[in-house]
């Protein structure tokens, strides 16, 4: 059976799931990345199509530009959650994330029926089963997920969305390269010639705040190299998305198998690990690391994560991540925590 074909049968389980349900509250990442968006966008469309109203919400805010730039062109208005009263929705959809993923803060009502249209590992069951779920742990994206469903539901797909999900697939996959499937390549090969080519330029070379040179600055004179791998110690950080840009940008650097990079907010410990190696499982990796204080989800080569301050408030939780998750993250791949040289110092003996 065509991946098409299968969504249609996927859909009828959706409108089944959502029963009488007239509201539905779409939640995404708390800084949604590209995939996110584009595939909140595109279930945003399916479930008007389906005469329910659709509401996106977020936990955070959008960090990066092109993210900014991709919501503007889409005209998707992402409301912060908090602004919004969750008990007047009736079903909840999850779109590249998932409950306790460690990339979203939505406090669903105990009772709530959700759904799951997620490509990264299924975490647990939280707080019950969703009512609905596609998880497709071997697509590079969601966007091509969600494709297929508009595809399946017929809902024409305009210039700024056609736009919105090829460029989540490329990044998704980094150009293809990534984690990319078949489903992937078919998906990006058909909304190639939908695309408006000044709109993606303008995705692409979206302006970078001053903060983003700063940080970059920083992340260089704190980043420590331990063999083949880095360890960041960003200190505090105002955009959550910088760290996993962060950590998109070390992984290129030469020799290196492993990055692991971490900072914090007001409330919590925020991490992004890469790697260049097709084993351990980066995903798997994040979630053993924090799985006793806090949570984590991710796919083979990349994973975020966070450890909130619990009773003990944020300095502990930092104290925690440095002297216990940083260690361990070096004991999983096979480096010693007493071999850390600073890129800067490394540079200088040259
Ligand atoms: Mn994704």
């Amino acid at each position: 059976m065509t991946p098409v074909r299968e969504c249609s049968r996927k859909l009828q389980d959706l409108k089944a799931a959502l029963g009488s349900a007239r509201r539905v509250l779409i939640l995404t990442h708390d800084n949604p990345d590209p995939d996110c968006v584009a595939s909140a966008m595109a279930f945003k469309l399916i479930f008007e199509h389906m005469d329910r109203e659709a509401v996106v919400g977020s936990g955070g805010e959008l960090g990066r530009s092109e993210n900014r730039t991709l919501q503007q062109i889409l005209s998707l208005g992402i409301r912060p959650l908090h602004e919004l009263t969750l008990s007047e929705f009736d079903f909840f959809l999850f779109v590249d994330t998932q409950p306790g993923s460690g990339n979203n803060s939505a406090q669903l009502p105990l009772n709530a029926r959700y759904g799951i249209v997620d490509h990264h590992i299924l975490g647990e069951a939280w707080p019950h089963a969703p009512v609905f779920l596609d998880l497709r742990e071997n697509y590079g994206a969601t966007a091509t997920v969600a494709y297929e469903y508009l595809q399946a539901r017929n809902v024409k797909v305009d210039v700024p969305l056609a736009t919105a999900l090829y460029y989540a697939i490329r990044t998704e996959t980094s150009d293809m390269g990534r984690g990319a499937s078949k489903a992937d390549r078919a998906a990006y090969l058909k909304l190639h010639p939908k695309i408006d080519w000044d709109l993606l330029h303008q995705i692409v070379n979206s302006r970078l705040p001053l903060d983003y040179f700063i940080m970059m600055k920083e992340a260089v004179e704190r980043a420590q190299r331990f063999g083949h791998a880095i360890v960041v110690d960003l200190g505090p950080t105002r955009h959550p998305d910088f760290v996993a840009e962060l950590a998109d940008s070390f992984r290129r650097l030469e020799e290196i198998h492993w990055v692991l990079v971490w900072g914090w907010r007001e409330d919590r410990v925020v991490f992004s690990i890469r790697n260049n190696l097709h084993e351990p499982h980066v995903g798997r990796l994040a979630r053993e690391l924090v799985k006793d204080c806090g949570s984590a989800g991710g796919h083979r080569h990349m994973a975020g994560g966070q450890v909130p301050a619990a009773a003990g408030g944020l300095d502990q939780a930092r104290l925690l991540f440095r002297r216990a998750i940083v260690p361990a993250f070096l004991r999983a791949v096979g480096e010693s925590a007493q071999d850390g040289i600073f890129l800067t110092q490394e540079a200088e003996g040259r």
